[in-house]
């Protein structure tokens, strides 16, 4: 971490107030959307002086809400072998003990601390399906870390893009990132982009590499090292690095980390303007960055403007043509969904019908009746046991019914790529100005397992004249119906657990268009208010410029 500096050097909460506004002002004028998040997060910080948020970020299972209940000595947040927490968890001091539950929709909820899983662990919580935006813990024996909140947040990468996102929209609330990294697993490139992401929130990032029970104490010099060197590569920083364990040496390794944050919790003021300080800094390069596109724009003759718009907007960068290639790359796709998972799933009917006849054979013996009971039970019977080879079928192979879902997602993420790289291209070579870097991502949703219901679906209507049929003479018969009629059966269910599949699958391919059409008309809007905007502006944007870079001169003190 960087040695404290004296705070005389450093701008004060009035000053940074006032480059906020400017970056404000600029981004309303501009319609800057891309700002907006990072923009209202610096402003909640400034407005409400809120404790420090020391955040426990990383990949899932790296053990991060282990080690915050180790560092608290009490298990206190919920943890697993798969991925666990749902939603972003605030600890911090209080004069008693009390959790509060904030919804996304505003209300506020108070549960006992024991309850705390059922908001924040997928288990209970599955896609946060209760909507919980924040849970607040508040306890008497966070007293030393008065100033802080340690938050726990959802891991990265995980199968649950829900977690994903939600740990991913919360960066910008970043004071000090604890980057969680299990000491057995070599550096991702998920956590190399993690880190550069988090370089625009905070000063502060420290490397906690977890497990460190796992190697010999060789391999954890070994290891520490070569994060050092492969962060000074890479980011060209140096960052401290920390081992913890919550099996073994914990005490040791706990004196350490606790040293770390409660620097930061006996210097709150101080580094609370440190950290707003590296938020406003960034926020006015992006600003400054998309300031310098408007200027080379407004430079241009007003008559050549249409013109100019129609060369960055042109025929190949236009929202028309990338919605149509959008919407081709979702049909083509869709319409392969079906047949791939019929086909993937045909291989099951023959040992399925196979079972069911094998199961049915020992069980038609002990069951009495005419042929209407008999007809009854064998329904109940194919009923109860379709729905439960339909459930497991579903639960263990629908990994493999993503493969429409994955090309889909590769499509679009292409298709948008190179979007991107022809406006930055048209733009740079129209105007000589570098669109700022925005890291885009289309999230495939996850769907849904479908609620296997089994509708009847029988064919045979003499049981309805079964008073005149003699059981004694009949019975083999209607037995070997039933059991050749279970082959049917199967591929019947087969078929429809092939179509919710499908429905779930084409659902989530069209919400991935549509967030991929939503950005492309962010982008296209933005870029087009920035031509429109700037006629005979040249002047006004000068200023503004001017006006950013002395401020940001004055922050970089
Ligand atoms: N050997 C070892 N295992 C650990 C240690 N800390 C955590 N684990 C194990 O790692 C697994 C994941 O722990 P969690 O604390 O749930 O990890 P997490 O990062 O919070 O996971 P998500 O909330 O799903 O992102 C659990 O099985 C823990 O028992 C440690 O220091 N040593
Ligand atoms: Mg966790």
């Amino acid at each position: 971490m960087e040695k404290p500096l004296q705070t005389t050097n450093i701008p004060q909460v009035k000053d940074i107030k006032d480059i906020i506004d400017a970056v404000q002002n600029v981004s309303e004028k501009f319609g800057l959307v891309s700002l907006e998040r990072q923009l209202e997060a610096t402003q909640t910080l400034l407005s409400q002086n809120p404790p420090i948020d020391v955040a426990v970020l990383g990949q899932f299972k790296a053990g991060k809400s282990s080690f915050l209940n180790s560092l608290l000595g009490q298990n206190v947040l919920p943890v697993g072998v798969i991925p666990v927490t749902t939603a972003i968890t605030r600890l911090q001091y209080g004069e008693e003990e009390r959790v509060t539950v904030l919804l996304f929709d505003g209300t506020t909820i108070s549960v006992p601390l024991a309850n705390i899983a059922s908001y924040t662990s997928e288990a209970q919580n599955p896609d946060n399906k209760k909507n919980v935006a924040i849970v607040d813990i508040e306890r008497p024996s966070l007293k030393k870390y008065a100033g802080l909140r340690l938050v726990d947040t959802p891991g990265l990468g995980s199968v649950y893009k829900y977690h994903q996102s939600t740990a991913q929209n919360w960066l910008p609330e970043v004071g000090t990132a604890l980057l969680a990294i299990s000491a057995d697993r070599p550096l991702s490139e998920h956590d190399l982009t993690l880190l550069s992401e988090l370089t625009a929130h905070t000063p502060n990032i420290i490397i906690l590499l977890t497990k460190a029970d796992l190697l010999s104490a060789g391999q954890q010099n070994e290891v520490i090292n070569f994060f050092r060197q492969t962060m000074q590569k890479e980011l060209h920083r140096e960052l401290p690095v920390y081992l913890y364990s919550t099996k073994t040496d914990t005490a040791r390794y706990q004196k350490i980390i606790e040293r770390e944050i409660l620097k930061i919790s006996a210097n709150r003021d101080f580094e609370f303007l440190r950290i707003l300080r590296h938020k406003t800094r960034f926020l006015v390069k992006s600003a400054m960055g998309y300031l310098h596109v408007a200027l080379n724009s407004s430079l241009q003759a007003d008559q050549q403007k249409e013109n100019l718009r129609a060369q960055i907007i042109n025929e190949k960068v236009n929202e028309t043509i990338i919605r149509e290639e959008l919407m081709i790359i979702a049909r083509e796709n869709q319409q392969q969904t079906r047949p791939l998972i019929q086909t993937y799933l045909e291989q099951f009917a023959g040992p399925l019908a196979q079972k069911a006849r094998t199961r049915l054979a020992r069980e038609l013996a002990g069951w009495k009746g005419n042929l209407w009971k008999l007809t009854r039970r064998y329904e109940d019977w194919v009923s109860r046991i379709m729905s439960e080879e339909m459930s497991n079928l579903s639960k263990t192979e629908h990994h493999n019914f993503y493969g429409t879902l994955k090309k889909a997602h590769a499509s679009f993420s292409r298709s948008i790529e190179v979007f991107r790289q022809l406006l930055s291209a048209n733009i740079e070579q129209v105007l000589g100005a570098k669109l700022a870097d925005v890291e885009w991502e289309i999230e495939p949703p996850q769907p849904d397992q479908p609620d296997i219901a089994f509708t009847k679906s029988f064919d045979i209507h003499l049981d309805l004249i079964w008073f005149l049929i003699p059981m004694f003479i009949f019975r083999k018969l209607f037995e070997r119906h039933f059991i050749k009629g279970l082959h049917r059966e199967v591929e019947i269910n087969i078929s429809r657990l092939a179509y919710q599949w499908e429905k779930r699958i084409n659902y989530a391919i069209d919400s991935m268009r549509n967030q991929a059409i939503t950005y492309v008309q962010k982008e296209i809007t933005t870029i087009e208010g920035l031509l429109s905007q700037t006629k005979g502006k040249t002047e006004e944007i000068r200023q503004l410029t001017v006006l950013l870079q002395n401020l940001s001169d004055n922050l970089a003190a």
